[in-house]
């Protein structure tokens, strides 16, 4: 990305606020622009940011993880590649009595543990950590990744594998500041849903005032998101990547479609800031424990 200062002025104009492209750019986009559309929107979509081999790679492990899972599914007779494989899940999880925890998890659309300490999720944050972009965003001159990452797939047609709408910085109070980086490994649209964003909601403070989390899913009851606008992230294509400052709000889309959705998900922080969990040193190659 080049440093030309003059352009800023121009490229914002150009922008239709309310809509992705407000806040979508190209990788070569000098770096101070993606920055203060960045501070002003609190989300950028930067297209084919990333090598198409790392996303094939990304997705072939993901791919084959799921593979690995068919005792699983089959133990809950659920055809996982059927088109109709969200329904089968949702008409299973009306019974919770006959699921248990750590398989409700993982039918939500998580992968399991062991699959997302891997290694081979360190391929995109790696790739990342070679170009300027997620340094200029946190200021920052070391970059870092929580471990483990986020990995998910939603099944064709699940529509309960959706996190509400929500900050970021509500799941990770173990971090100091930090950006959020989502990754597709698939082709977004309207039916195979990835995410809405509420742009222009940073700076606001946690909105979350509760302490419960939902017990039938693990996830946080939604913010209030009445007189926000809304914004629904597609088309979206792998290569491409979603970056959104911690306190961002966005919710999952549900995916209506006869395909798979499958994305990544990294929480990403700077020398500049802090975490108390485990993470990735990107420039070491190495996981950092918490201090005893
Ligand atoms: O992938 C999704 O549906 C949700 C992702 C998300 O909420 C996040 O990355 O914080």
């Amino acid at each position: 990305m080049r440093n030309q200062p003059q352009q800023t002025a121009a490229l914002r104009r150009e922008r239709a606020p309310g809509s992705m492209a407000a806040f979508t750019i190209a990788a070569d986009t000098p770096l101070i622009d993606a920055r203060q559309i960045f501070a002003d929107e609190g989300v950028l979509v930067i297209k084919q940011a990333l090598p198409a081999a790392v996303c094939r790679e990304t997705h072939d492990y993901l791919t084959t993880a799921l593979s690995d899972m068919a005792a699983l599914f089959a133990r809950h007779r659920i055809a996982a590649d059927a088109p109709d494989a969200g329904a089968q899940v949702a008409r299973l999880l009306e019974q919770p009595a006959a699921v248990p925890p750590e398989d409700r998890h993982v039918l939500l659309g998580h992968f399991p543990l062991p699959v997302r300490l891997s290694e081979a999720l360190w391929r995109i944050p790696l790739a990342l950590a070679a170009q300027p972009l997620l340094y200029a965003l946190l200021g920052a001159t070391k970059l870092f990744v929580h471990m483990p990452p986020t990995a998910r797939f939603v099944l064709a047609g699940n529509v309960k594998a959706a996190v509400p709408a929500h900050q970021d910085v509500t799941y990770n109070k173990h971090l100091g500041p930090f950006c959020v980086v989502w990754v597709p490994l698939v082709e977004i649209d309207r039916a195979c849903g990835g995410m809405a964003v509420y742009p222009r909601t940073q700076g606001r403070g946690e909105l979350f005032c509760g302490d419960a989390v939902a017990p039938a899913d693990g996830w946080i009851p939604g913010v209030t998101v009445a007189g926000l606008d809304r914004v629904e992230l597609y088309p979206l294509a792998p290569g491409d990547v979603v970056v959104m400052r911690n306190e961002t709000v966005h919710e999952s889309m549900p995916n209506v479609s006869a395909r798979m959705r499958l994305s990544v998900d990294f929480r990403f922080f700077g020398d500049n800031s802090r975490s108390s969990k485990h993470y990735l040193d990107l420039a070491e190659r190495r996981v950092v424990a918490p201090a005893a």
